[in-house]
């Protein structure tokens, strides 16, 4: 088949092989990952090609020449970079000899190990500490709530508040968030208030979702958090096509998605790595690796070195850090963004830590790993005492300002408890309604339907919820 090409807008006519080309109608353009300019290929008035054939081209040139070669000292000049030959017959080991380092600031007892590290003012210190036991102490008392029954699902942050809270705290407010769904101190960095996740929790008639999802699915237009969806990874293409959006209309930020190491797992993964690198797109994979997706050890969810070293393969710049440093965690996003923004680049961040509470209120972790070493992680590696530490010797908190700090955070959350609990759930048409413009005959049906049978049997339906 023939076909014109135009590079750099200049045109290049290639000589018809099989002499029908006689017009050319439309425009189509090709971006290859291969090739760094752009080639617009002037096809045929038929919307699908079945092959292309190279003549008089670089690229057929290019191929030509891969017949040619035959010792070490000549290159390959394939249409995706030049390659060196070799005699020798090497198959890439699967492992480095070495694991890629951990990139951290603050030892296990809180001192500095460099001064390699993103300046952080007092205040931000301060907010980063009062953020983190706001976290700690929201997963304690909402924690128990579930357990007391009050509300139907929890899931905590234990062992990750500095990677929720220094990683936001790195980010501009224009920055959009995906979350997978163990980010909450992303939110509630961003402005999100006790009241606010309490609303969720319990499914009330203030809960910006209508009481429609899970508790933990929480979601914020005004602080740019995409709503949580419980589908691992799904967060992953999502953050990809929002990231080549901000960049099309020249905006000066980033995407950011969080995901565990089983999200690391999926499909959704790989083809949104992959795209990110194709398309220049200015997002930050961010890797939660805490050893476990529910039950299944990192060991048996691949063989490579954690998650960091698949950036490389895709194209992308990647670092692991320690998740429980938060100066490491705030630094390595700091920079991160620095570079997708202002380079249009994707970058893959792998924060190691440990997931130390259980995987959500359905879960009970001591029947697949030891509970001496979730205790030893709990007290050994506590992202929030490591970073209280620093503050102190920084002479920016002492323990009277602490303790008051913590007292006030409880008494806020247990208050917002109480409040949440008291107000009416959403009234039941709101399930019905925000998927379809006109709502379509079925559901119509539908919500007669209920409305009957609440009729008949009001004794099975709360009281709560208007009708
Ligand atoms: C597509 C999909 N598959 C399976 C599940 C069930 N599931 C819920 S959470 C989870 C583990 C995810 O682990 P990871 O990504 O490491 O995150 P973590 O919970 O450790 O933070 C699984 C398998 C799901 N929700 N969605």
């Amino acid at each position: 088949m023939a076909l014109l090409l135009s590079k750099s807008r200049k045109l290049i006519c290639l000589k018809p092989k099989i002499g029908f080309l006689s017009s050319v109608y439309h425009h189509h353009t090709l971006i290859s990952p291969n090739l760094r300019t752009p080639f617009r290929i002037l096809g045929l008035n038929q919307p699908h090609f079945a092959s292309f054939r190279f003549e008089s081209t670089k690229v057929q040139t290019q191929l030509n020449s891969m017949h040619s070669i035959h010792n070490d000292s000549q290159v390959l000049d394939f249409p995706g970079g030049e390659v060196k030959f070799t005699s020798h017959l090497n198959f890439i080991p699967e492992t480095r000899e070495e694991r890629v380092h951990c990139y951290r600031v603050l030892d296990d007892y809180g001192y500095p190990i460099t001064s390699d590290f993103a300046q952080i003012e007092k205040e931000v210190a301060l907010k980063i500490f009062t953020d983190m036991v706001t976290l700690q102490t929201m997963d304690t008392i909402f924690y128990e709530a579930q357990r007391q029954g009050r509300i139907s699902f929890y899931l905590t942050t234990v062992g990750e508040e500095a990677i929720n809270i220094a990683s936001a705290a790195a980010l501009k407010t224009d920055d959009f968030i995906f979350p997978q769904y163990r980010e909450s101190g992303v939110l509630l960095w961003r402005g999100f208030t006790i009241q606010e996740f309490a609303n969720q929790l319990f499914g009330n008639k203030h809960d910006y979702g209508k009481g429609r999802q899970m508790p933990i699915h929480y979601g914020s237009n005004k602080h740019n958090y995409i709503t949580v969806a419980s589908t691992v990874a799904t967060q992953l293409p999502h953050a990809v096509g929002a990231a080549y959006a901000l960049k099309m209309d020249a905006k000066n930020a980033c995407t950011i998605v969080y995901f565990g190491d089983g999200g690391s797992s999926t499909g959704d993964f790989h083809a949104a790595l992959n795209f990110a690198a194709v398309l220049d797109a200015p997002v930050i994979f961010f890797c939660r690796n805490n050893g476990f997706a529910i039950s299944t050890p990192v060991s048996d969810q691949f063989r490579s070195d954690g998650v960091v070293t698949k950036g490389q393969a895709y194209g992308i710049r990647s670092i692991r850090v320690d998740g429980n440093d938060a100066l490491a965690v705030f630094t390595a996003v700091h920079e991160a963004r620095k570079m997708a923004v202002t380079e249009h680049k994707p970058i893959l961040v792998e924060a190691l830590t440990y997931r130390a509470g259980h995987h959500s209120t359905s879960d009970d972790s001591t029947k697949y790993r030891p509970a001496k070493e979730i205790d030893w992680w709990r007290r050994e590696r506590d992202p929030v005492s490591r970073f209280r530490k620093w503050i102190e010797r920084e002479g920016w908190l002492n323990s009277q300002v602490e303790s008051e700090l913590c007292s006030n955070i409880r008494k806020q959350v247990l208050q917002a408890i109480q409040v949440a609990e008291k107000q009416e759930k959403p009234p039941i048409k709101d399930v019905f309604t925000d998927v379809y413009d006109v709502s379509p005959a079925n559901l119509q049906e539908q919500e007669i339907s209920i409305r009957e049978t609440i009729r008949k049997h009001p004794q099975d339906y709360p009281t709560d919820v208007p009708l």
